[in-house]
């Protein structure tokens, strides 16, 4: 038995593209209409696993989903050319790659019955998303199929869940028992809050979670309103660290209180507002990295965006934090512009998962070897370039839907959840 911590990166699908789809997420919203590159997000992307792989990390896949979604489509009783054009972009959008919102995951250490649980986020805020977890579901179903986990299928509408990127873990090491923090969004401001308090709460009772070790804190509606659609834009935790922005929760003071209560040796890493605005924080994407623990002891790195480094007043901010003696040793750079520019950051494309990597479907767990397979079939159909009038072009429908058969095909998973 190996229990630790697995990342499952998203691959970027063959349809990325810039269509400003997600009101409130003001990176996706600026770039609305620019040409995106495909093939560049997908290798992207494989290249952040690559470096996970070489920092001696377990790495794993979940896959694109089929796009147009042509079911979703046919439920709105229309097709992909008859559609109209908001339905049509909705319909393409590849924002799975996202796996941060593929799930809420709670370890087996935490759960009442010993399982790890698994709950598909039901995403139903922003249409383009709410037809994600059918497929998202599927694929879950196949890579955790082992009696070591229970998957659950979405909360019910209306009440929002965006998955693990508003969920936190502390704990002492990623196999012991954990306190679960769930952070949720109150609606009122400019955006909508994503992540409704039912729904966090539905999701602790099923993952049978002990109320003690289980803390719900709200997000900020000054962080909401500044464009953190996620609390995991300004916020990360991994082990007993919380690194966050000052201004991320609304009762930061009694959130903390409760945190330490309930997790004494937490330590908190507060990135003061006076040092780095939230703007800061949000273009930036310092906290929507990967705070990792290195195996054999290599105490924590953070992984961050390209554009963290950009900035001086975070970069400055970084640097004297890791020259410090405190528990994050070191920074590691990655370069993740495309899905950057939809607001995705390195900590958006994957989902936790903390399990002995025995019980995983191996087709869902990569090494070099695999991510070179899975790169030359992203080399040899991803599309280079999607432009916004491109997408009526049924040539291009046509080569996003082959590319994602040849990446099945390759992955010996056709068939199983090509829908
Ligand atoms: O849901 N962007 C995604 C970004 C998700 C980031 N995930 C985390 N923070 N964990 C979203 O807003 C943009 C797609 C478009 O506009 O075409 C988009 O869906």
């Amino acid at each position: 038995m190996s229990v630790r911590e697995i990342n499952f990166d998203g691959i970027i699908g063959p349809s990325h593209n810039y269509a400003g789809l997600s009101h409130g997420n003001l990176a996706a919203t600026r770039n609305a209409g620019e040409t995106s590159r495909p093939r560049a997000a997908a290798l992207q992307g494989i290249a952040k696993m690559r470096a996970n792989l070489a920092l001696g990390l377990t790495q794993g896949i979940l896959l694109p989903h089929p796009r147009p979604d042509h079911g979703w489509l046919a439920k709105l009783a229309t097709d992909y050319a008859g559609a109209p054009p908001h339905l049509r972009a909705q319909a393409l959008s590849a924002s799975a790659m996202w796996a941060a919102n593929a799930a809420t995951v709670s370890p087996a250490n935490d759960c009442g019955d010993g399982r790890c649980h698994l709950t598909v986020a039901n995403l139903v805020t922003m249409p383009h998303r709410s037809h994600e977890w059918p497929q998202t579901l599927a694929q879950l179903r196949i890579a955790f199929a082992d009696p070591a986990f229970a998957v659950h299928g979405p909360v019910p509408a209306p009440f929002g869940d965006e998955g693990a990127a508003n969920h936190m873990r502390l704990c002492e090491t990623h196999g012991a028992q954990g306190v679960e923090v769930f952070v949720y969004g109150v609606s009122g401001g400019p955006f909508p809050a994503r992540q409704h308090r039912e729904a966090s709460e539905a999701i602790a009772r099923a993952h049978g979670l002990d109320p003690a070790r289980t803390l719900l804190a709200r997000q900020s509606d000054a962080a909401i309103a500044a464009g953190a659609f996620h609390n995991d834009v300004v916020a990360v935790a991994n082990e007993r660290v919380l690194f966050a922005h000052e201004q991320a929760f609304e009762d930061r003071d009694r959130f903390f209180a409760d945190l330490r209560a309930a997790m004494p040796s937490v330590e908190i890493i507060e990135v003061p507002a006076d040092r780095v605005s939230l703007a800061d924080a949000i273009t930036s994407y310092l906290f929507n990295a990967q705070l990792v623990t290195l195996p054999d002891g290599g105490g924590m790195v953070l992984i961050l965006p390209s554009e963290a480094r950009d900035n001086e007043r975070v970069w400055t901010w970084l640097q004297e934090m890791v020259a410090g003696n405190g528990p994050i040793r070191r920074l590691e750079v990655v370069d993740v512009r495309e899905s950057m520019a939809n607001g995705g950051g390195p900590a958006c494309l994957r989902l936790r998962v903390v399990a002995d990597p025995a019980t995983v479907d191996p087709r869902f767990l990569v090494d070099d070897a695999k991510l070179d397979r899975i790169a030359a079939v992203v080399e040899a159909h991803w599309p280079e370039r999607i432009a916004p009038a491109d997408i009526g072009d049924p040539a291009l429908i046509e080569a996003i839907e082959a590319a994602h058969r040849a990446l099945l095909e390759s992955l010996d998973l056709v068939g199983l959840i090509d829908n």
